[in-house]
C-alpha cells in the first residue's frame, strides 16, 4: 500500500528529536514533500539543524498550515487531544506519529517493547543479545534514538521502545514479537483515567505475530482473543517463561529449557528477573537460538540512571536510580533494597497527577529519612513522619550527605517526572552522580 498516494504538503508537529527525525526522513526518501514545522515553544530545538527548504513556525500553531496540510507528523509529547489537532482530525486531515511512518517503511522482522516500567532496559537488553546472537540489531523508539533515523539497508532486526504516547498515533505497525511488560499508574496529567492509558498500551499488539505478555499482570494479556500469546511470570511455572529450582538453584527457564541460573544474571532485583525473561520470549518470536546469547546474558549489567550504585565512600552506597520517574518504579527499586543502615530516599519533582500514598506501606517498613524536593515535594510529606522539606535535590543531599555512615543508602529514586528542575531524568541523574562522586 503506498500510503503517500495523494499527499503533498506535510505538517511536522513538535521539533525535539523526533520533529527532527521525520525531517530527515522525509528529505531523503520523499523528496518531493513540501515539509512545514510547528514547534508552539517559542525557542524550538533544533531549529539550527533544518534545511533551509524547510519552513518553520514557532511559539504557536500555525492554524494556515494546519488547514493546508495533507497529512500531520505529531510529536508523541503532543497529545491528540490538543484543540488543534482534534480540529485537524475532525475535518479529515490524518494525524499520525514517527512511528507510523516507521511502519510504512520498515518491512524488516521488528520486535517491540511498551509497559510502564522496564521497557527501555527490556529493549536495550534484547538488542545486546540479538547482537551477541550475530545479527545486525538497530534499537530506538521512546529510549531515545527516534525510530526514523534507525533505518538503514543492512538492519536485520528492529527493537524498538515505544510509549503510550507514540501508540497513541500508531496503527499499522506489523511485529514479529510485541510485549506488554506491566501496566501501574503514570501519566495521568494526559489520560482520562487508567482504562484510556490501558487502551494506549493495547494498541502494541495490533498487527502483532505474538504477544509476550506478564502472566503476574492481567492487565497486559491482549484483548484480541486469537493472538498467540507467550506468558512470561515469576510466580506461575506453567507460564513457558518462568523461574524454577533446580538441582537448589533458581533458574530462568523457557519452554522447559533451562537457560540461566538467575544468581548468574549481572542485573539485580526481582523486576529485573522479569525483565530477562521478557527479553527471552521476545527473541524466541524471532527464531534467535538461546544458546548464541546466554553468555552477554549473564554479563549485561543494564542502563545507567536504573538502581545504579554510582559510588561508595566510607561505608555509605550512593544508588542513582534517577530513571524512577513512577510509583511503581521507585516500588521495585525499594522492594529489592538491602540496607542495613538508614535509607536516605531523595523523592519529589513533577508528580504528573499521581498517587504516592502506595508508598506508605513499604516506606514504613524501612528505616528511611526522606528528603523532599521539587514541585510536587510537598506531596511525600504525609508518607513517613521522617520527612523533611527541601527546595532542590541538591539542598537534600547537602543535609543528609553529612549526616549518612557505614551501612546507610543515599538514593535518588525520585517517582517522578524531572521536568520542574531538570531537563531530563538523564541530567537528574548525572547531577545526583557528580555529587556522589564527588563527596568527601
Ligand atoms: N512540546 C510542545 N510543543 C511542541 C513540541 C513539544 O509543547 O510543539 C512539549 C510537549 O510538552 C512535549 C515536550 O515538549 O511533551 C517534549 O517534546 P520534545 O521535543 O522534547 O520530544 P522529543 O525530543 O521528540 O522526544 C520524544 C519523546 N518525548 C516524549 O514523548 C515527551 C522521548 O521520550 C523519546 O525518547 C524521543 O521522542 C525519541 O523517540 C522521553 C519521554 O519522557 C524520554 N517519554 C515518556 C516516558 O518515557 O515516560 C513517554
Ligand atoms: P521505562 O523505560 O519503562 O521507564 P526502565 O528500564 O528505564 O523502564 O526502568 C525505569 C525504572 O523502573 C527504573 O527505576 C527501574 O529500576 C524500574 N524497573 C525496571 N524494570 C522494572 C519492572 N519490570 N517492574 C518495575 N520496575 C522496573
Amino acid at each position: 500500500m503506498n500510503h503517500w498516494q495523494g499527499i503533498s504538503n506535510v505538517v511536522v508537529a513538535g521539533l525535539g528529536i523526533t520533529g527532527l527525525s521525520v525531517v530527515n526522513y522525509l528529505e531523503k526518501y520523499h523528496p518531493q514533500l513540501s515539509i512545514k514545522v510547528i514547534d508552539t515553544r517559542p525557542k524550538a530545538p533544533n531549529a539550527d539543524q533544518l534545511s533551509s527548504s524547510v519552513e518553520l513556525h514557532t511559539g504557536s500553531w500555525n492554524h494556515v498550515w494546519l488547514e493546508q496540510a495533507d497529512l500531520i507528523i505529531a510529536n508523541p509529547g503532543i497529545a491528540l487531544a490538543t484543540p488543534e489537532l482534534e480540529q485537524a482530525i475532525a475535518k479529515g486531515t490524518p494525524v499520525v506519529g514517527d512511528i507510523e511512518v516507521f511502519a510504512w517503511h520498515v518491512e524488516v522482522p521488528t520486535l517491540a517493547i511498551t509497559g510502564s516500567n522496564g521497557k527501555s532496559t527490556v529493549t536495550d537488553l534484547t538488542g545486546a543479545l540479538a547482537k551477541a546472537a550475530g545479527l545486525k540489531v538497530a534499537v530506538g523508539g521512546n529510549i531515545g534514538v527516534p525510530a526514523l533515523d534507525l533505518i538503514a539497508d543492512d538492519v536485520e532486526l528492529y527493537v524498538l521502545e515505544l510509549s503510550s504516547f507514540q501508540l497513541e498515533t500508531t496503527t499499522s505497525l506489523t511485529l514479529q514479537g510485541a510485549a506488554f511488560l506491566n501496566l501501574s499508574e503514570d501519566h495521568m496529567d494526559r489520560y482520562r483515567g487508567m482504562d484510556d492509558y490501558k487502551q494506549a498500551k493495547q494498541r502494541i499488539f495490533d498487527h502483532a505475530q505474538v504477544a509476550v505478555v506478564n502472566g503476574d499482570d492481567a492487565e497486559t494479556l491482549p484483548t484480541q482473543s486469537s493472538l498467540k500469546r507467550s506468558i512470561f511470570s515469576l510466580q506461575d511455572q506453567q507460564a513457558a517463561y518462568h523461574v524454577e529450582l533446580l538441582d537448589g538453584k533458581e533458574w530462568l527457564v523457557a519452554h522447559n529449557q533451562p537457560v540461566l541460573p538467575t544468581e548468574k544474571l549481572s542485573l539485580v532485583g526481582r523486576h529485573n528477573v522479569a525483565n530477562a525473561l521478557a527479553a527471552i520470549a521476545l527473541l524466541d518470536t524471532v527464531g534467535i537460538k538461546r544458546e548464541s546469547y546466554v553468555a552477554e546474558l549473564q554479563r549485561y549489567n543494564g542502563l545507567t540512571h536504573r538502581c545504579q550504585l554510582v559510588a561508595e565512600h566510607d561505608g555509605v552506597k550512593w544508588v542513582n536510580d534517577s530513571k524512577a520517574t513512577n510509583v511503581a518504579s521507585t516500588l521495585a527499586a525499594l522492594s529489592g533494597l538491602e540496607c542495613q543502615g538508614m535509607l536516605y530516599l531523595l523523592v519529589g519533582g513533577n508528580g504528573k497527577g499521581a498517587d504516592f500514598s502506595e508508598l506508605q506501606p513499604v516506606l514504613s517498613s524501612l528505616n528511611v529519612t526522606l528528603g523532599c524536593y521539587g514541585a510536587d515535594g510537598d506531596e511525600f510529606m504525609a508518607l513517613h513522619d521522617n520527612a523533611v522539606r527541601f527546595e532542590t535535590m541538591q539542598q537534600a543531599i547537602a543535609e543528609f550527605a553529612p549526616k549518612a555512615t557505614t551501612g546507610d543508602i543515599i538514593m535518588l529514586s525520585p517517582a517522578c517526572a524531572s521536568f520542574d528542575q531538570f531537563p531530563n531524568f538523564m541530567v537528574r541523574g548525572d547531577v545526583f552522580t557528580e555529587i556522589a562522586q564527588s563527596w568527601h
